[in-house]
């Protein structure tokens, strides 16, 4: 379990934030030490993701908490934000959970969803009584989903679906599934198109991906499509176009931008508290070594910065000025912060580092997984330097 966290507030951003904001920090603060701190070693043993947890999150708002009406919470971006923080301080696998419910699963169907669709489902999603998974990587296609080779045919009054997903979150715990599906032409293949798959429907099936030493918390799974058989008003009105599944993946960058800060802080608060109790050498703390405080000059920096970004990026999608290059920018960095942080704090930690009596090596293997998924970090620099030199390199 490591030590009781500290907050790290180096820069007093909390004036920064409103009562609305810190009392939503709060709660989801509260939740985190109180049922996931507990048991979420035991859960990542096992590899197990812990399931008991989805209707109290589902009270507490977690779910499409942006989206307004449908008994969600209509949370400001920066409250959401707040939320994937502190779920992330716990374990990046149930941010990428919250993520998946809300930033891939609801806000699709809110955002390109017909009323039918929106009233059958979001509810139920809100609440954790559904849950939902997003297949858009393929076992050939990760970073370039344009070449996906999962097809749909029109068919009469139907759609029939047939391909292969890949490393889907939540894909075996779904009950629901957005599928992204090029639409099958006689001579050229047509626009990718966004579906709602039932996922009991005949010749759908998931399949669990063992072997992780990443986000074990977490359930990842394959998904297979064999001429699933769908009607018409199961596709997305709205999701007509890659840029649409694109879009999407917006929202669950922007939410790991505030996750990954959660991560770093709990290394963080583990590595200066160790560090100010473990004596070497004249039976000092090894806070006192020169080498020992650049480690933590440096996390306290660089977690400080992160958070001034993340806290920005937050504003201006608040304000409607978040282009995805902005949210590309605090996803890249944050991450990569967060991973050094683990790293160094690893390193503070000595060979306690590598024991699971601490939660730094649990971060630290998670956010491998962080790093790649949402567009790897490098795919995050092709963005970056696509906007601002206008050539893409991709
Ligand atoms: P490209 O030609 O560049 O773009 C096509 C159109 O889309 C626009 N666009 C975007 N629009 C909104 N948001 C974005 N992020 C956008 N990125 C591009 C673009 O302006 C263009 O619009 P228009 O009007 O000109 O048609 O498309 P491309 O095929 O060359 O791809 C570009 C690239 C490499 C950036 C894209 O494919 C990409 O982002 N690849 C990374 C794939 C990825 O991130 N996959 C994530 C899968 S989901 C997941 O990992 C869940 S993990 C669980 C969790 O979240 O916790
Ligand atoms: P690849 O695309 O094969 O990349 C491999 C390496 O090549 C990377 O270092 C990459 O940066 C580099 N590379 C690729 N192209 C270029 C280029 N043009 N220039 C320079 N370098 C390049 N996907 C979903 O759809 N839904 C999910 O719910 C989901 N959940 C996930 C959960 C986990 C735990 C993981 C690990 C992944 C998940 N993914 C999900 C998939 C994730 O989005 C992909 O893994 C990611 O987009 C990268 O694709 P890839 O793994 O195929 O790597």
């Amino acid at each position: 379990m490591g030590f009781k966290f500290q907050n790290f507030d180096f820069l007093h951003l909390d004036s920064s934030f409103s009562e609305d904001e810190l009392l939503v920090r709060r709660t989801a603060r509260d939740f985190v030490d109180d049922n996931v701190i507990p048991i979420i070693e035991q859960c990542f043993r096992e590899g197990r993701f812990p399931r008991e947890f989805v209707p109290t999150m589902g009270e507490l708002g977690f779910f499409g908490a942006t989206i307004e009406g449908y008994n969600c919470a209509g949370m400001s971006n920066v409250e959401y934000g707040l939320v994937m923080q502190e779920l992330e301080r716990g374990d990046s696998g149930l941010r990428s959970f919250v993520s998946v419910q809300s930033a891939l699963v609801m806000y699709p169907i809110f955002t390109f969803g017909s009323d039918e669709q929106k009233k059958a489902w979001l509810p139920a999603l809100a609440s954790g009584e559904k849950l939902g998974c997003f297949g858009l990587t393929e076992p050939g296609f990760g970073s370039n989903p344009a070449g996906m080779t999962t097809r749909a045919r029109k068919s009469g009054s139907e759609y029939i679906l047939n391909g292969e997903k890949m490393w889907i979150t939540s894909g075996t715990l779904a009950d629901v599934a957005v599928i992204w599906a090029k639409l099958e032409g006689d001579d050229n293949d047509g626009p990718v198109l966004g579906f709602l798959v039932e996922t009991d429907r005949t010749g759908f099936s998931a399949q669990e991906v063992h072997g992780k030493w990443s986000l074990r918390a977490s359930s990842t799974s394959g998904l297979s499509l064999q001429d699933v058989h769908v009607p018409a008003t199961s596709l997305l009105p709205g999701a007509t176009s890659l840029k649409n599944a694109l879009m999407c993946l917006n929202q669950a960058r922007y939410g790991i931008s505030w996750g990954a800060i959660g991560a770093a802080m709990d290394c963080y608060s583990n590595a200066l508290q160790y560090a100010k109790t473990r004596k070497q050498f004249r039976n000092e703390p090894i806070a006192g070594h020169q080498l020992v405080q650049e480690k933590l000059v440096w996390m306290a920096s660089e977690i400080s910065k992160a958070q001034l970004l993340a806290l920005h990026v937050g504003r201006l999608k608040d304000a409607g000025r978040a282009g995805h290059q902005h949210i590309s920018m605090a996803k890249r960095n944050n991450v990569w912060m967060a991973l050094e942080c683990a790293r160094l704090a690893r390193d503070i930690l000595g060979a306690n580092g590598i024991a699971d009596d601490y939660p730094i090596m649990r971060h630290m293997m998670n956010l491998e997984s962080v790093k790649t998924y949402e567009g790897t970090h490098d795919i995050h620099t092709l963005i970056l330097g696509h906007d601002i030199t206008g050539i893409a390199a991709y």
